[in-house]
């Protein structure tokens, strides 16, 4: 084994030189390259990467800097059936957790580990989650052997030498040990052991699987510090709207996986609400803590975007469209025949001789996709035309809205207002969502997503509740509390609402609401607009159709709470009281025919 190690040199944290030796022990890689995230670095991998055909070089003249990576056919999306939260007990993981004890997971994860960097590369990656210097970023480092995932972090992530010097002596970062393996989907798995700051995530190169600063340092391992620490992670993406007038507000809203968090953080205002913009400050995470001033702030903890290419357009998100002109790297998607990129929902005809994503021929109208419904783009942050100016402050955006949305074809309203704080928690506790090909499994299965976080809370559930419940105590401006489904349906099987840029009428409602310029009418789960408080100016929408959009129905919110109470018993005697009341107060008034 060679030690290529020139970095050491600069690294000040004897734990972070000792905990890499000791992995390198464990996996005997045949070098060991210490990124610097320098460009000369980028450029070296990226060559290297082309070389071995883990990328293709895209058509350099069309999208200078652009790749394509095709991933195993067996590795396209997060596995949640073997990804663990590894606690002593496994109460503090929960029953929405696959639970397994940390040393029956250290062990069996070992014996895959062993040799298994033999005749590779481990690449060694230092991270900064956050602004770097910030009071409220974290540090993590990633033992990696797959190029494609050091490429990537190189972009999700203020990676190199930057996360080096943050670092210092300290031994306080985030462990994450990742190796390919064999992608043999049975010996794939993903563990979390909150208690020492450690991921191991073995079998996957995927995403959510493999790139360990997001989902599984930045939302679970973070979720945990964040309760010990007194705040918040979140699946959340975080933008600004600013009014014609020039005031700027910032929104965060939860979504589960695939349900249009990238659109809504870089959405484009209808032509006919002049004056409006929106910023993105995230597109995914937030970080939500409470400032000196007593009110909520956020940060985006990353770095990039990692987003679904299908369905994204000139139409949709014309933002996204001239931010993905460069410097992306695309898994899974078709590529024409001159090396540039295609997928379903692009609004361009696709050219004949398309490869798909396994690079095969691809006939147009014989059934099959050409990209990957989870096929995705990975692009910094710096691409968007968009960017808050203030996603480098330290301290974050102010928030003044939180949102809880899911994908729902009946059932939820376009928009709603939650009365206050515990109400609006009760709101995210008991929200649903139907799957989508983000995860592996069936899709557009209703499933409860509490908070967007079904998948991604590093504890249990019920103590997740208990400390947002407890976060309102220490704000004294709280954001105002909102639940959001763009994808309602008519019986025809038609979308009610239009969505994409014409989102920002309902977040201007939303502002409306805490402008107290609008009333509302009040239903038995909260305040639905009256149509005519939604701006429709230069939107053609039947009335009929917005009011369905927003009606609230008994019948269907019977079936919904009932649903949600089986999660709570599933989930017993930790869900908060306040909580169970709530669900008790509804079920019932429902039971009396409330409306
Ligand atoms: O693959 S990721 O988990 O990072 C994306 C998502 O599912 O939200
Ligand atoms: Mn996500």
């Amino acid at each position: 084994m060679t030690s290529d190690s020139p970095a050491n040199n600069n690294v000040a944290s004897r734990a972070l030189v000792e905990w890499v030796a000791e992995s390198a022990r464990l996996t005997q890689p045949a070098n060991i390259v210490w990124c610097n995230g320098s460009s000369a670095e980028r450029e070296r991998l990226l060559g290297e990467a082309v070389k071995s055909g883990v990328l293709i070089r895209l058509n350099q003249r069309k999208r200078p800097g652009c790749y394509l990576h095709r991933s195993n056919p067996n590795d396209v999306a997060r596995t949640e059936q073997v990804t663990f939260v590894c606690t002593p007990s496994a109460h503090e993981a929960g029953v929405t957790n696959n639970w397994m004890a940390p040393d029956e997971a250290y062990r069996k994860l070992q014996k895959m580990l062993e040799g298994s960097m033999r005749g590779r590369t481990m690449y060694v990656i230092p991270y900064v989650m956050g602004p770097v210097g910030s009071p409220y970023a974290k540090i993590g480092v990633e033992i990696t052997d797959s190029i494609y995932v050091a490429l990537s972090m190189g972009i999700m992530t203020r990676m190199g030498d930057s996360a080096l010097s943050m670092l210092g002596d300290s031994d306080h970062f985030n462990r994450g040990l990742h190796c390919t393996l064999d992608l043999n989907p049975e010996r794939r798995f993903i563990c979390h052991f909150p208690q020492d700051n450690t991921i191991w995530s073995v079998g996957s190169g995927y995403g959510g699987n493999a790139l360990l600063s997001k989902k599984c340092f930045a939302l679970r391992i973070a979720s945990w510090l964040g309760r010990n620490e007194g705040w918040l992670a979140e699946h959340m993406l975080i933008v600004g709207v600013r009014n014609p007038e020039g005031h700027t507000r910032y929104i965060a809203a939860a979504f589960p996986s695939a349900c249009g968090k990238t659109n809504l953080a870089m959405l484009l205002p209808p032509p006919a609400l002049r004056g409006w913009k929106v910023f993105t400050v995230g597109d995914d995470i937030a970080w939500l803590r409470v400032g000196p001033d007593g009110r909520l702030w956020a940060i985006n903890p990353e770095n990039g975007y990692f987003g679904v290419a299908p369905g994204t357009s000139a139409r949709s998100n014309p933002n996204a469209m001239r931010m993905l002109g460069h410097d992306s790297i695309f898994t899974n998607v078709g590529m024409t025949p001159d090396g540039d990129v295609w997928w379903e929902g692009m609004d361009v005809e696709p050219p004949s001789d398309l490869l798909d994503w396994h690079g095969r021929k691809w006939q147009a109208g014989g059934g099959e996709r050409a990209a990957h419904p989870n096929s995705r783009f990975t692009t910094p942050i710096t691409n968007n035309p968009v960017l808050s100016p203030h996603v480098e402050d330290p301290c974050g955006v102010p928030i003044s809205a939180i949102v809880f949305g899911g994908r729902r074809a009946t059932t939820a309203p376009l928009v709603l207002e939650a009365k206050d704080w515990l109400h609006g928690v009760f709101i995210g506790a008991t929200m649903g969502s139907e799957t989508t090909a983000a995860a592996a499994g069936k899709v557009g299965v209703v499933r409860r997503d509490p908070m967007a976080m079904l998948p991604f809370a590093g504890y249990n559930m019920g103590d997740y509740w208990r400390h947002w419940l407890a976060m309102e105590s220490r704000i004294t401006e709280p954001p105002r509390i909102f639940m959001v489904n763009w994808f309602r349906k008519a019986d025809n099987g038609a979308f009610l609402w239009p969505g994409y840029g014409e989102n920002l009428r309902v977040l201007k409602w939303m502002l409306d609401r805490i402008d107290g310029q609008v009333a509302g009418r009040p239903t038995f789960l909260g305040t639905v607009p009256e149509p005519a408080e939604i701006d429709l100016s230069g939107l053609e929408i039947a009335p009929e159709q917005l009011s369905h959009a927003l009606a609230v129905k008994t019948g269907e919110w019977k079936a919904e709470m009932a649903s949600a109470g089986e999660l709570f018993d599933r989930i017993g005697p930790s869900v908060p009281e306040e909580l169970r009341r709530l669900h008790r107060e509804l079920s019932s008034s429902l039971e009396s025919g409330a409306t």
